[in-house]
C-alpha cells in the first residue's frame, strides 16, 4: 500500500501506536546507543541501529514531556576485560572506556542522566547490575537507586542490543518488580548467532516484559 498523507505527516507519530504513555512514576532507559553499536563505523556495529534513532528522540521528547525520568545507560570497559575476544570472551574490542566507540551517539538527544556500566572494570549487559571482573559477585550500578529515589514502578525500554544488553536490563527489571515494557521499533539486534533476537524477546515476554507493538 502507498504511504497515504498519514504516514507523512509529523503529527501522526503521537499516535504511534508503538509510542508508550509517560507518565513521572515511568522511567524510560535509553540502552547503549553508544557510536561502536550505533554508527556504521563502530567496532560492534549494529544493522538497523540507524533507523532506530529518531524513533528514539521521539521516545525522549514525549517521555520528557510528561514529566517522566530519562537515563541513558553507556557500555563502558577496560582495555582488558574477559568479555572480549582477544581476552577469552566473544566480542570485538568496544566501548572503551574514555574513546569515541564509547561516545553516545551525537545524533541522539541526551536529556536526563547518564549511568556507565563498569567504570570500575565490572563487565555485564544489564543496566542495573555488573559482575566484579575480580570476585564474580553481581553488584549494583546506581540504576535502581535512581529510580527507586524517583518513585519510579514503571520503566520503558529501548536501545541497543535487543539480544544483550536490552534483553538484561529488562530480565532485571522484572526481577526487581518494575513493570516493564520494551518497544519494538526502538531496539535492534546484533544476532552473534542466528535467533539470538528470538530467543531475547521470548525470554523478555516470559519474564512478563510487554514487548510495545508486536
Ligand atoms: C552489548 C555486546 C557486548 C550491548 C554490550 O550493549 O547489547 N552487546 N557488549
Ligand atoms: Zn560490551
Amino acid at each position: 500500500m502507498a504511504p497515504g498523507p498519514l504516514a507523512t505527516d509529523p503529527f501522526v507519530r503521537r499516535y504511534d501506536p508503538a509510542m508508550a504513555e509517560y507518565d513521572p512514576a515511568t522511567a524510560l532507559i535509553v540502552v547503549d546507543v553508544q557510536n561502536d553499536f550505533a554508527d556504521p563505523a563502530g567496532s560492534l556495529a549494529v544493522a538497523r541501529a540507524g533507523r532506530i534513532l529518531p524513533r528514539i528522540n521521539d521516545q525522549v521528547a514525549v517521555a520528557r514531556a510528561a514529566g517522566a525520568v530519562v537515563v541513558y545507560t553507556q557500555d563502558w570497559h577496560p582495555e582488558s576485560t574477559p568479555h572480549f575476544a582477544k581476552d577469552g570472551g566473544i566480542w570485538p574490542v568496544h566501548c572503551v572506556a574514555d574513546t569515541w566507540g564509547a561516545e553516545l551517539h551525537p545524533d541522539l538527544v541526551v536529556d536526563g542522566e547518564v549511568i556507565r556500566k563498569g567504570s570500575n572494570g565490572e563487565d555485564g549487559y544489564s543496566g542495573f547490575t555488573m559482575r566484579d571482573a575480580v570476585t564474580g559477585a553481581m553488584i549494583p550500578t546506581p540504576l535502581e537507586s535512581l529510580l527507586r529515589e524517583r518513585d519510579v514502578s514503571r520503566v520503558v525500554i529501548c536501545g541497543l542490543a535487543t539480544d544483550y544488553c536490552v534483553n538484561a536490563t529488562a530480565l532485571d527489571a522484572r526481577r526487581l518488580g518494575f513493570e516493564t515494557q520494551v518497544l519494538m521499533n526502538a531496539v535492534a539486534a546484533v544476532n552473534l548467532q542466528p535467533g539470538d533476537a528470538e530467543r531475547a524477546l521470548t525470554a523478555m515476554a516470559d519474564a512478563g516484559a510487554e514487548l510495545v507493538g508486536t
